[in-house]
């Protein structure tokens, strides 16, 4: 720390001289910091060549703590804005929030899912600074308590800017009431403190699905009014009280809407200064704008107005405001009655917070094209009818520093032979160079370092999991969240399916392939954690058969993290990301696995379409229904008679129910069977469409196993999507942020 002192002082003065961005998250997946950070400091390998002379074990790293303090993409693509602006000197810092525990560790029992605390701080936590200087008192209706900021710095790869993430933990405003603990009572003496930790105790551990609870609200509100009083607090020491000019100084960037009562907060202080509302409402709707991540129905967030209420009523009070000049806005339009009723920020008795960010913003986003085009068309329809300059899209990306550079050091060198610098790592755009090289004798190069990460990944897959895998096999990948409209129900049928073939005599010239899944169910997810059950009844099945030794290995891997991350998508053959079209706002993993050289087995949705548009149809594996066909089909759609019909789909799902896999105490895979052949009450047969795409997915599946064959035909089509991933740099996607919407 002492190290960076001076750089991290200067780069606060300078990000406070000027404009500047403040990221508001309540999720930052960091990972492990010590390794990154010596590389941006261009030491790393320096470092590793030290630690090895005096003969320590530079895997010592392994031992420290990933900081999960976040559950997937919408955390990760935080993270790879933080180390990309402070790489490309963008003035932006972080305020998010420092949970006791991060995204809980994932232990597989008997091949189910059993969730344990994340204990990240237990060594301590290098990385903090703790300023006890600037902390901020937080009011609930309920409850004071004190935010106290920790600040992490961010290290720019190569150059003297360090950004601050600043993280805000909550704490007792009385550390401890001697009075009542001289009365003899204990447990109220202590009781004030744990209520005030418990705000930032745990991250929720949802991921694309809202949960309405109190402690939850409590945490946004948390973060939000530590965040603002401190960009407040932080304008008037250098600007003085003049307010005129502070949305001209500041943006604040939501990252989806889990902040976003960080609006009705910055008008409540301004108005505490004597602002009149309509202008304190002018400087917040400059200042603020609003990223989009979902499009999923269970997604949106919208909070009872009762339980609003009862934590903050004096937000609720603004909003109240907000939500009536929003209808003198709309009686000037001459709006059908309905449109109205939908742009309602309080409707139905709830707080809908999409509404409340899109009013109250200067611009709103969505991660990708498709996706963006669907929030125009659908979700907020009524929004961009009235608005329409407000709306941009800023496709995601992903940092090359750490998914590339510090993950795969050997493509990455390979990558510098040919292009003769490493340029690339702070330019994604010129890895196409690589392009006019691909040729059989880059291909087999390729295909040796290839083939070195997945024996690399085998090692520590058997140490880990007690599974031997061969390098000589495809690398078969989906890692991700679960979730059922991700699919991997899907796959494991589908690997369930080539089983059953290849036992019939049907399929016989199958590639040896592993199949290799990751993925954390939400803890109360049940269906969630039912496919992962079923998933690890597929690896046993397949495993346990000696015909299929040298044939297929099916593999979940425990605990999937940032680190696990780090060690698969360098080892990857093949992408899995098979979302029905219209579902998956971006993805960032088939970024990662493209940048290391993967082919994508994938549909037409998210960035995946952006993927395929970079490095061609011919080098990737499309399938299924596009959202225009399914569009189409839904209001008939009758996956049982695809079943009846089917046999090949009519046996892998009887798998489910006849007992050749062991279901879980709850039989989850018969409601997952149910679900699909007959729907229930809250939704309709198969609706993520696992049916309706299965035959194009076991088409494209098996042609690339096909194509492998020509293992340097296909190795070209690797290095043809590494050629073509310069754009999904998170590099990118920040410098257009910055220009085109907070215009830094
Ligand atoms: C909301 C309310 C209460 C509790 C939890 C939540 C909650 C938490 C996390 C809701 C959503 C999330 C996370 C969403 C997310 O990660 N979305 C993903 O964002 C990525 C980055 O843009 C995209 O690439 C993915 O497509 C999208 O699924």
């Amino acid at each position: 720390m002492a190290a960076i002192a001076e750089n991290w002082h200067k780069s606060k003065e300078k990000h406070n001289s000027k404009r500047r961005v403040h990221y508001f998250s309540a999720e930052y997946l960091l990972g492990r910091m010590i390794t990154n950070n010596l590389n941006s400091l261009g030491i790393l390998k320096e470092v590793i060549q030290l630690l090895e002379a005096r003969g320590i074990d530079v895997n010592l790293f392994e031992a420290i703590e990933d900081i999960a303090l976040g559950n997937g993409g919408l955390g990760r693509l935080a993270a790879c804005f933080l180390d990309s602006a402070a790489t490309h000197e963008i003035p932006l810092d972080g305020h998010g929030l420092r949970y006791k525990y991060g995204l809980f560790k994932q232990q597989i029992k008997d091949g189910e899912q059993h969730e344990v605390a994340d204990d990240w701080q237990r060594f301590g936590t290098p990385w903090c600074k703790r300023r006890d200087d600037s902390t901020v008192e937080v009011t609930f209706a309920d409850q004071k308590v004190i935010a106290v900021p920790y600040d992490m710095p961010i290290i720019g790869y190569m150059t003297d800017n360090i950004s601050t993430l600043r993280l805000w933990q909550s704490e007792a405003v009385q550390e401890f009431d001697f009075q009542l603990f001289n009365n003899f009572e204990y447990e109220q003496a202590v009781s004030e403190k744990n209520k005030a930790e418990n705000i930032t105790r745990v991250l929720y551990p949802n991921e694309n699905s809202y949960e309405g609870k109190r402690l939850r609200l409590k945490q946004q509100y948390f973060l939000c009014c530590a965040g603002i009083t401190d960009i407040v607090r932080n304008f008037i020491k250098t600007y003085g009280n003049d307010f005129s000019r502070f949305a001209e100084l500041n943006a604040i960037q939501l990252n989806d809407t889990h902040p976003t009562v960080a609006i009705p907060e910055l008008i409540r202080i301004l108005q505490d200064y004597n602002l009149p509302f309509d202008v304190a409402f002018e400087i917040a709707r400059k200042t603020f704008s609003y990223t989009n991540h979902t499009i999923m129905s269970e997604a949106l967030e919208s909070w009872e107005v009762e339980l609003f209420k009862s934590v903050i009523p004096n937000i609720y009070s603004i909003i109240v405001r907000i939500n009536e000049k929003l209808n003198m806005v709309l009686e000037t339009k001459s709006l059908d009655y309905e449109q109205i009723y939908r742009m309602q920020i309080i409707q139905d008795n709830r707080i809908v917070m999409a509404n409340l960010a899109t009013f109250v913003s200067s611009y709103v986003n969505g991660v990708a094209q498709i996706h963006t085009e669907i929030l125009k068309k659908n979700v907020l329809k009524d929004w961009y009818a009235i608005y329409p300059e407000r709306f941009q899209n800023k496709t995601n990306g992903i940092t090359q520093r750490r998914f590339l550079s510090l993950c795969n050091p050997e493509l990455t060198d390979f990558i510098a032979i040919i292009l003769g610098s490493n340029d690339f790592i702070k330019d994604l755009s010129i890895v196409e160079g690589i392009k006019p090289f691909i040729n059989d004798a880059t291909a087999k190069e390729f295909a040796t370092i290839k083939k070195q990460k997945k024996a690399q990944l085998a090692d520590f897959i058997y140490k880990r999991e007690g599974v031997k895998l061969s390098s000589e096999f495809i690398f078969d990948i989906q890692v991700k969240r679960l979730h059922e409209y991700k699919r991997q129900l899907m796959n494991a049928l589908s690997i369930l399916n080539i089983y059953y073939q290849i036992k019939d005599g049907a399929l016989t010239d199958f590639t040896p392939t592993a199949f290799i899944f990751g993925a954390k169910a939400a803890p109360g997810y049940k269906r969630a954690k039912g496919i992962i059950k079923f998933i690890n009844e597929v690896a046993t099945t397949v495993n346990s058969d000696p015909l299929m030794q040298d044939l297929m290995r099916v593999v979940f891997v425990e605990n999937y993290n940032l680190s696990y991350a780090e060690r698969i998508m360098p080892a990857a053959d093949v992408s899995e990301q098979i979302s029905p079209a219209g579902t998956e706002a971006s993805g960032t993993g088939n970024m990662k696995l493209m940048l290391n050289g993967a082919v994508t087995l994938g549909t037409y949705d998210g960035a995946n379409i952006e993927i395929i548009q970079q490095a061609g149809f011919e080098n990737n594996y499309i399938f299924g229904l596009r959202v225009e066909d399914i569009e189409k089909i839904k209001h008939n759609y009758n996956p049982k008679a695809l079943y009846d019909s089917d046999s090949n789909i009519k046996r892998v799902m009887d798998s489910l129910i006849n007992g050749a896999m062991q279901d879980t105490q709850d039989h989850s895979f018969t409601e997952l069977y149910n679900s699909i052949l007959y729907g229930t009450y809250w939704h309709r047969p198969d609706h993520h469409y696992i049916l309706a795409d299965f035959n194009s997915y076991m088409e494209a599946k098996l042609k690339a196993n096909n194509d492998y064959k020509d293992w340097v035909e296909f190795s070209k089509k690797c290095l043809m999507n590494i050629a073509s991933a310069g754009m999904f740099s998170s590099d990118r996607t920040i410098i257009q942020y910055a220009k085109e919407l907070w215009h830094v």
